[in-house]
Order: C-alpha cells, then sequence, then structure tokens
C-alpha cells in the first residue's frame, strides 16, 4: 500500500520527491570476479547534496491511474528494463524483479546484486549478495539477499524524504519534575515559587505544549510549605490534571535524594514518550554527588536524554547573603544535560520562569517521522526561503521509540524548512 501522502493536511509541504544519484552508466565495470565487492563503496558515497532534482516521473507508481508495478500484478517493463538478463552486471536487467537468474556461476562463490534495474540503484539504495547454489561444476545464483531496494512508500525513491514547516512541528510532551529545598533559609524562594508556577505553566500553555507538572516538597500554606494555586493546581492545594504534589519534606542538601526516594509514588503520572526535565530549587549544595543521581535517573523508563535545570546558588555570599552554598552538584547536572541555570538569589522570579518555559518549548520541537528510521541514515537538511540546503551535522536528535526528530529551533532561520532524508528500517537490513 503507497504512503498517500495527498489525503493529508501536509500535501503543501510534506512531499515527497527524489532526491537521487544517477546510477552509474555503464554495467561493464561490474565484473563477474564472485566475491568482490564492486559497488560497495560507491553505494555509500553518493551525496544528496549534488545531485539533480528527478528526472525520472515514470518511476512514481499509479500516480495518473496507469500501471502500477509495486502491486507486481502488471506486465509493463520498468525503467531501462532489457529484453534479456544481462549476466555481466548485478542488476536485474529484465525487470522481472530477479537478479541474474538462469545466469552460470561456480557454486559457492558470491556477488553483489540488485533485484531492480541499473536506473532504480541511486541514493539510499545499496546491493546485495547473491550466493552461487550447486554442487557440481556450474552452478546457478541464488535469491539476493540484504539489498536495499526503492520503497513503494515513498513513490519508489530510495529514500523516505519529508518536508517540515514550523507548523507541523509536533510539541513532544513534557513532564516537568520540579524540587524546593524548604529549609529554613528559603522563605523567600518559597513564595516565588507559589507565585510563579502557574506563569511557567501559562507559557507552557501558550506554546502548544502537552505538560505535566510534579512538584516535590512539603504541601500547605506555611511560609516554608509549597501550594500552587489553580489553574496549575487544584483549589486548596490540590493535585489538578496536569498537576501532582508530592507531599515530602526536602531539606537543605537531600534534594536528589528525594527525587530518587519518591521516584515510585510519581512514575505513574509520567508519560512514557514525554521528555522529562527536572528543576531544582534551593539555596544549599546536594551531598549526592551529579554521577550518582545521573546514573540512577537515566536508567529509569524514558528519561535517558533528561534536562536538569536549576535554581540555585553560583555567586558569592558577597553577592547573595542569604546563600547557604554554591550548588555545584545542581550546576553540574545541567551543565552534562544542557540544561537552563538561573540565580535563586533574583529578586524577581518572573522572568526565570518565563525563561525556563521558553527553553523547554525550545527543546521539544519535532517532527514524526512516516516510518521508524534507521539512525545510521538519517540526514536533517534545513532548506532556507532562497532554497539553499545545509545538512544539520549537529543540533537535532532523533529518538527512535517515539520516531521524532527533536531540532533546535536555534539553528532553523526564519522562514527555512526542515527537510529529513532517511532510509525506513523496513526493507533496509
Ligand atoms: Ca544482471
Ligand atoms: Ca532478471
Amino acid at each position: 500500500m503507497a504512503y498517500d501522502y495527498r489525503t493529508t493536511r501536509r500535501q503543501q509541504v510534506l512531499t515527497l520527491f527524489a532526491v537521487v544519484a544517477a546510477g552509474c552508466s555503464d554495467g561493464s565495470e561490474f565484473e563477474m570476479t564472485p566475491g568482490v565487492d564492486a559497488r560497495r563503496s560507491d553505494a555509500t558515497a553518493f551525496d544528496s547534496t549534488t545531485l539533480p532534482p528527478p528526472t525520472d516521473g515514470g518511476t512514481s507508481s499509479g500516480e495518473d491511474g496507469g500501471p502500477s508495478r509495486t502491486d507486481g500484478s502488471t506486465s509493463v517493463p520498468p525503467d531501462g528494463a532489457a529484453a534479456v538478463e544481462n549476466c555481466a552486471t548485478p542488476f536485474d536487467d529484465n525487470g522481472d524483479g530477479v537478479a541474474n537468474e538462469g545466469c552460470v556461476c561456480s557454486p559457492g562463490t558470491t556477488q553483489m546484486c540488485f533485484e531492480r534495474t541499473e536506473p532504480q540503484f541511486r541514493g539510499m539504495c545499496r546491493m546485495g549478495t547473491q550466493r552461487c547454489m550447486g554442487s557440481g561444476e556450474f552452478g546457478m545464483w541464488g535469491p539476493c539477499e540484504r539489498s536495499w531496494l526503492p520503497l513503494p512508500d515513498f513513490m519508489n525513491q530510495c529514500e523516505a524524504t519529508q518536508r517540515f514547516d514550523d507548523t507541523m512541528a509536533a510539541r513532544v510532551p513534557v513532564d516537568i519534575i520540579w524540587f524546593i529545598d524548604t529549609s529554613g533559609s528559603m522563605v523567600e524562594e518559597t513564595r516565588n515559587l507559589n507565585a510563579n508556577l502557574n506563569r511557567f505553566a501559562s507559557t507552557l500553555a501558550m506554546s502548544g505544549l502537552d505538560y505535566r507538572v510534579i512538584m516535590i516538597g512539603t504541601r500547605g500554606t506555611g511560609s516554608l510549605q509549597v501550594c500552587v494555586p489553580p489553574p496549575l493546581a487544584g483549589a486548596g492545594c490540590s493535585d489538578g490534571p496536569r498537576f501532582r504534589h508530592v507531599n515530602s519534606n526536602v531539606a537543605s542538601t537531600n534534594g536528589l535524594q528525594v527525587v530518587v526516594s519518591t521516584y515510585p509514588s510519581w512514575r505513574d503520572f509520567l508519560r512514557p514518550t514525554s521528555q522529562k526535565f527536572f528543576v531544582a530549587v534551593t539555596d544549599d549544595e546536594s551531598s549526592m554527588p551529579a554521577n550518582t543521581f545521573h546514573t540512577t535517573a537515566s536508567g529509569w523508563p524514558g528519561f535517558t536524554g533528561y534536562v536538569f535545570n536549576s535554581i540555585v546558588g553560583y555567586e558569592s555570599r558577597a553577592d547573595c547573603p542569604t546563600l547557604a552554598r554554591r550548588g555545584g552538584v545542581y550546576l553540574d547536572l545541567t551543565a552534562r544535560t544542557m540544561g537552563d541555570r538561573a540565580r535563586v538569589c533574583a529578586t524577581d522570579w518572573s522572568g526565570i520562569f518565563t525563561s525556563f518555559a521558553m527553553g523547554i518549548v525550545r527543546r521539544t520541537t519535532a517532527w514524526v517521522l512516516a516510518q521508524p528510521a534507521r539512525m545510521d541514515t538519517i540526514q536533517v537538511w534545513i532548506v532556507t526561503a532562497a532554497g539553499t540546503r545545509t545538512q544539520l551535522m549537529m543540533g537535532w536528535t532523533y529518538d527512535m521509540a517515539a520516531n521524532r526528530v527533536t531540532v533546535d529551533p536555534a539553528v532553523i532561520p526564519m522562514g527555512a524548512r526542515v527537510e529529513i532524508i532517511y532510509r525506513p528500517i523496513a526493507g533496509s537490513p
């Protein structure tokens, strides 16, 4: 069944098109020497940056209601099909779907093969191998195995190409775990948290994010207690659809321990495919080393790419007289997960919460692929309005479990599109 992109709302921008290399034009370079991998290096060296636009509209099956080759029921010969099989090439020259049928070979030897015609070998297609079957002096070539053939679901191109504009970004769901130190020195900070958490939530909501917030800290309305008001939380410090309060005391230095020990009581509130964030709020240092926490948290399902944000002390006591200690462990975790940080001594937290929320949005701009991709084949390209194409070597990640590519919006110029080229796992052994 062909992938019918025409029926989707994305048809303006999600265009599957050919990014193809002209196949080798001279079949004579392929020798019959058994076992020689004549095309492997060529097959993987094609650089789609320099490739011409598609010229072979004829390979797009069934678009005009004409004969389709994808269902195997047609007798129309494929592109470039010859009358008879050519035993000197690795291709299926006569277009019957079998490479080198009826060709004599030396039993036990192998050679490269491709069960399509030569013009169909390009881009991310790859040769397979076939073994010479038989026991006597002469044998016949067996089936071609492990080749990467043109993709019926992608208009018979050798790679899936999907174009996206910003409006098609799938905002990845986010689960954000806050914990706040409510020891004696944190009165002002606790008040700031209670007053600003709804600002944080509304910034996420305005960006279209599907978010949940877990708050770990002593629940209540006292000066060293956390009571998040509606609409994020329910009335009277209660939970809400997007909010769960974990009523557990966090002291000066044990925040990370409390996160770990309370995990069983909030893990059911998490979504399996969400991006996970932590936010530490404390004016002290952690007694649990960064490595210990990182190893533990990374082992929880869905936490491999977690991000750690910190509202902690990183200035001197002279700069912040109320600071207990510099939060070096938290800053370490923030640096290694490329999170955001802010000064716990700041008097106005409204800007902190907005910038943290925007940072979360920035890390969750992603696109879902039509089919799961082989990680080693994914290319992310930026295409400007003027048509200039640049391959992104950094600034993107692929989450195989969720089948989505996350791209940092900071690397996408205004008006540009993202183009993702890949081989689906299916059909790419
Ligand atoms: Ca052949
Ligand atoms: Ca053939």
